[in-house]
């Protein structure tokens, strides 16, 4: 006697198995066409479709709020920054913009809005970061930033009751593109308003006379070219988002 049982099947039995599994699969495939179909057919919230979307903000919270994004981005030596850094998205940086009669307008409140100037910005401590940015796309480049701190900036001018919110919304001055991030992101010591790369002045298409630089997320929300920076508890309209990306999209 053999150790292992043979199993005999007759051709009858094979035909019915194989005739199930096909059936089966016929099932499994008609359902997928029908999820697949329902998905698409539903209305969109923020650029996908409502199922996906409530999944994509569920991870979104879930990482916002369990994993603290309070640690430090790695840094690089100098030597490491690229000289060409590539210039990515130019939605709001249209040519009709005066960089000379520009100010950084910080709406504080209802009719209360500060302005302030580049000099002003520039007599700030200044604090240098080299990084490597990431963008969503999938590309990465180490680049080297100067600026304020946003935390030494929002001390400077007594933001005390305006960093006590929940978010800060920033809009180029033809309001075309604009971010929201949460008060932890922006407070953080790496985040700054940046006025310089690769120790001079920004250039107009990477966006003079300044931008965020936020290395905590991913490219998407260091917007260039900021008009106005403003405060709420409620979240601040965010381009990308609307777009169907996540709304912190951190890193
Ligand atoms: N005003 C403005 N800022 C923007 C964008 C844009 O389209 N408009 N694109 C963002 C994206 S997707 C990336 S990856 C970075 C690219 O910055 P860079 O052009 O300096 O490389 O800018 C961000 N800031
Ligand atoms: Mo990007």
């Amino acid at each position: 006697m053999s150790y292992k049982e043979e199993i005999t099947i007759s051709e009858k039995q094979l035909r019915f198995k194989a005739f199930a599994t096909f059936v089966v699969f016929i099932v499994l495939l008609a359902l997928a066409v029908f999820a697949w179909k329902k998905l698409h057919q539903e209305p969109e919230v923020a650029g996908t479709p409502k199922t996906l979307r409530s999944v994509l903000n569920f991870n979104g919270d879930f990482f916002a709020n369990f994993l603290s994004n309070m640690h430090l981005a790695a840094t690089y030596p100098a030597a490491a920054a690229v000289k060409n850094v590539r210039v990515n998205g130019d939605v709001g940086m249209d040519n009709s913009f005066d960089p000379a009669t520009w100010k950084l307008r910080v709406i504080r409140g209802p009719g209360d809005t500060l302005l302030v100037s580049l000099d002003d910005i520039k007599a700030l401590p200044k604090t240098d970061i080299i990084f490597d940015f990431k963008c969503i796309e999938g590309w990465s480049q180490v680049t080297r930033w100067a600026g304020v701190k946003f935390s030494d900036f929002a001390a400077r001018y007594h933001l005390d009751d305006q960093t006590q919110m929940k978010y800060v919304g920033l809009m180029t001055p033809d309001e075309k593109y604009y971010v929201g991030i949460d008060m932890a992101s922006i407070l953080h010591p790496q985040t700054i308003l940046c006025y310089e790369m690769n120790g001079r002045p920004l250039p107009i298409n990477q966006g003079y006379p300044l931008r965020l630089i936020i290395p905590v997320k991913y490219g998407i929300k260091h917007l260039k070219r900021i008009g106005t920076i403003s405060f709420s508890n409620q979240r601040p309209p965010d381009y990308w988002y609307e777009r169907g990306y996540d709304y912190y999209s951190g890193l």
